[in-house]
């Protein structure tokens, strides 16, 4: 009885602090109204592309970490910040934004060969300046020494590569005397609501004046001024989205009236995909991710999007790292947007060039387990990744280690067999298989190149429909 009493007192206690309701639904207003994932061919487009370029490039370039003689550690893009620059300072950097070397065609040329579908440009970072000539601001690209609208060229040019273009954008602005951390009085409630229009007007330009664009990347969103804004974002991604139809935008954009945000107050994703993977990956085994989109943007160095002078302070990842990321992100359903750090003179330096190159060369022989891929619905192996293109059926295993007994197991599925196996580049000459039970297989390569990740395809049937595997069968 004693007991009976205390599990009443308990669950009465957590029913009124509401413990036990937290599966309860809130009304949303401004959360996600598309039905996600959106499956027009705009959005499709974006998901088969799989790999990107993300490009930080800015006034922050120039000093490239280094100020006075000193050099800061910490991300270059942030330097006015870490140096305490001061903003007359800082703005006349513009002044010597000559870029003389800026080559919109040969920065194309590098992200083609390294074998990118999509680029993502910052136009306007936290400093505010703007890298195309904006009615709305004096600080852009028409008041330095290059004057041209450098931002026409570079869409011109990855356009005319085939490299669909989007546009990364920050809300938060240094620059702008409007731009407030948070709304405390009714002068930061008048300041914001010109900031707010500065940003639509902005944005509103962007995509009119290029309308080739194809997404739209925002950042600088994390402060209490835009998260009290929730209203506001939703109605400015439903305008911008009128303005140019198909256009793809992350979850970086929005709060909803509570100020959640990515995910709206019910847990609901807001904007096309989730753009929280930051410099890290998702766990291997989450399976979460796969039900939506996403995307997942990753520096070269440990920290640092614009261009800094020195790379020997933090690891720098090696080009089968970054192979090794975008395969993963393939298999769960993601994107990778990999950034380059152009110089002040417009240039990309020698390390970027390699890691496209090199990257590249591996696209070459392997995009195939890339492009329009996506999760396989196989149990994941340790040698590496599966990926899966729903469209032919083939499977994909990325083998990134190798095991020392020389056989790669495979599990299948209930109901499936694995017809055949193959290099990659070698499709006529089937791999030796070894079927251990119903499920599971070995494939027994008789010489694997350890030097590289290589690629392995696998045709696996279904017994009953007579069809190639599909990944809704998992
Ligand atoms: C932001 C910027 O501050 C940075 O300069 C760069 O542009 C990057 C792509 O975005 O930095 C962030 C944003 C979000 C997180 C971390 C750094 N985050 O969610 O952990």
């Amino acid at each position: 009885m004693k007991r009976t009493i205390f599990y009443l007192v308990l669950i009465l206690a957590f029913a009124t602090t509401g413990i036990v309701q937290t599966s309860a639904q809130k009304e949303v207003k401004y959360g996600q109204y598309n039905g996600l994932p959106r499956q027009d061919q705009a959005m499709k487009k974006w998901r088969e592309n799989r790999f990107g370029q993300f490009i930080h490039w800015g006034l922050y370039a120039i000093p490239g970490g280094v100020w006075e003689g000193k050099t800061y550690s910490y991300a270059a893009e942030f330097l006015k910040s870490s140096a305490k620059i001061s903003d007359e300072t800082w703005d006349a950097l513009a002044n010597d934004f000559s870029i003389e070397k800026y080559d919109p065609k040969e920065w194309a040329k590098i992200a083609k060969n390294m074998g990118v579908k999509y680029v993502t440009i910052t136009t306007k970072h936290h400093e505010g300046f703007c890298l195309w000539p904006s009615e709305y601001t004096e600080f852009d690209i028409e008041n330095t020494p290059y004057k041209k609208d450098l931002l026409r060229e570079f869409v011109d040019a990855y356009t005319a590569a085939g490299i669909d273009v989007n546009f990364y954008y920050s809300v938060l602005d240094w620059h702008h005397p409007d731009w407030r951390y948070d709304i405390e009085n009714t002068e930061d409630e008048v300041a914001f609501e010109r900031l707010k229009e500065y940003t639509q007007n902005q944005l509103v330009e962007l995509v009119t004046r290029y309308p080739e664009v194809k997404g739209l990347w925002f950042d600088g969103t994390w402060d209490k001024s835009w998260k009290k804004n929730g209203l506001f974002s939703y109605e400015l991604e439903k305008m911008l989205k009128d303005i140019s139809p198909g256009l793809v935008v992350n979850s970086r954009m929005r709060a909803d009236e509570y100020g959640a945000r990515h995910f709206d107050s019910n847990g609901i994703l807001m904007g096309d995909y989730e753009s929280g993977y930051e410099r890290r990956l998702p766990d291997p085994n989450n399976k979460e991710v796969l039900t939506r989109d996403w995307e997942c943007c990753m520096t070269i160095p440990e920290n640092q999007w614009g261009y800094h002078k020195d790379w020997t302070i933090s690891h720098v990842k090696s080009p089968l790292e970054l192979i090794e990321m975008l395969v993963q992100c393939t298999s769960q359903n993601g994107n990778f947007l990999l950034n380059f750090g152009p110089m002040g003179n417009g240039d990309i330096r020698k390390e970027e060039r390699e890691v496209a190159k090199e990257i590249g060369a591996w696209m070459k022989q392997n995009s195939e387990a890339i492009y329009g891929c996506g999760p396989a619905g196989l149990v994941k192996q340790d040698w590496g990744f599966y990926t899966h293109n729903d469209k032919t059926g083939k499977v994909f295993m990325t083998v990134f280690n190798n095991p020392v007994s020389g056989k790669y197991r495979v599990r299948l599925n209930k109901g499936q067999t694995l017809q055949k196996a193959s290099f990659i580049n070698n499709q006529k000459e089937a791999l030796k298989i070894e079927q251990i039970s119903s499920t599971d297989y070995f494939v027994v390569p008789e010489k694997v190149n350890s030097q590289q990740p290589f690629v392995i395809i696998l045709e696996i049937l279904n017994k009953e429909s007579g069809k190639f595997h599909q990944k809704a069968l998992t």
